[in-house]
């Protein structure tokens, strides 16, 4: 949640409107809210975390109760997504040099990517040139950028309990293939915790998005924000 939630009934209006769009997987509606809020001056970060977010915890919910079934899911994250597309260019605006380079992926077996996206935008925010292998991403795949792209740190996504261990397994590949060095792995993604990150040998683990960014910022000697 952000710290600044509205005390204007007006703006919570428009925050519980783009919440109902994005249940509802009504893409337009959830567009036009999502402009209004920021015509009313509310921040992109509250138009995430005070209204989609928990939309699309909700929509998790409905799901695991049976409310609601796959498709209805994907409906819900593609309005969220067009919604993104609106915020990503107010929220990556922030950074005035380049800090550093992050690799970033959802490891393999795994194909949700809006919780990565959205710390690619954090990270980009504040200054890292992110480079984003996208979903189900393999370990060798991750091993291939590192050598390419020398970052600074690798950040691994994983949304599902049956998908962590490829978290594991991807650290494990990048260490016998001898190219880990200096770059810090970063994990995350709604089921891992710090015990886990620590049990397989991560450096840094972040419950959140914004917090992926102080993260990797101290890992890297860079101080907080
Ligand atoms: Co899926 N899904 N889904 N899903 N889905 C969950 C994750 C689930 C919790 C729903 C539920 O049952 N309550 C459940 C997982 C249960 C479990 O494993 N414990 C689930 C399931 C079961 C499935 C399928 C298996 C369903 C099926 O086929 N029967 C299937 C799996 C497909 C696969 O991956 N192989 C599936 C499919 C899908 C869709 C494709 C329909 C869609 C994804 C679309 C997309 O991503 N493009 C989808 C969605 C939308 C969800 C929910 C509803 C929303 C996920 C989301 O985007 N949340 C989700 C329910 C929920 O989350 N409560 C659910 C918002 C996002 C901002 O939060 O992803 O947690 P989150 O990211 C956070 C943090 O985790 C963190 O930062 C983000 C923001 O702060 N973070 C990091 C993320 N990466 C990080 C990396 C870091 C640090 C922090 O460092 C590197």
């Amino acid at each position: 949640m952000t710290d600044d939630t509205t005390a204007n009934p007006a703006d919570d209006e428009l925050l519980d409107a783009l919440y109902d769009s994005v249940l509802s997987g009504d893409a337009d509606s959830a567009i036009d809210s999502t402009r209004a809020g920021l015509a009313a001056g509310l921040q992109p970060l509250s138009l995430l975390f005070d209204a989609m977010i928990p939309s699309l915890e909700e929509v998790g919910n409905l799901f695991e109760s049976g409310e609601i079934f796959l498709p209805e899911m994907l409906i819900s994250a593609r309005a969220m997504q067009a919604c993104m597309n609106i915020l990503r260019p107010l929220l990556a605006d922030a950074a005035s040099s380049r800090i550093g380079v992050f690799v970033m992926g959802t490891i393999a077996g795994d194909i949700h990517d809006i919780g990565k996206n959205l710390c690619d935008v954090m990270l980009e925010g504040a200054g890292f040139e992110v480079i984003d292998l996208g979903i189900n991403v393999p370990a060798d795949r991750f091993v291939e950028a590192i050598t390419e792209h020398q970052p600074d740190a690798v950040g691994l996504s994983a949304f599902l309990t049956t998908t962590m261990a490829e978290l594991a397994t991807t650290i494990d590949a990048i260490d016998a293939a001898g190219v880990r060095g200096d770059t810090k792995i970063i994990v995350g993604g709604a089921p891992v915790t710090q015990e886990y990150a620590d049990q397989i040998g991560a450096d840094g683990y972040a419950p959140t998005a914004v917090s992926a960014v102080r993260t990797v910022k101290e890992l890297l000697g860079m101080g907080q924000s």
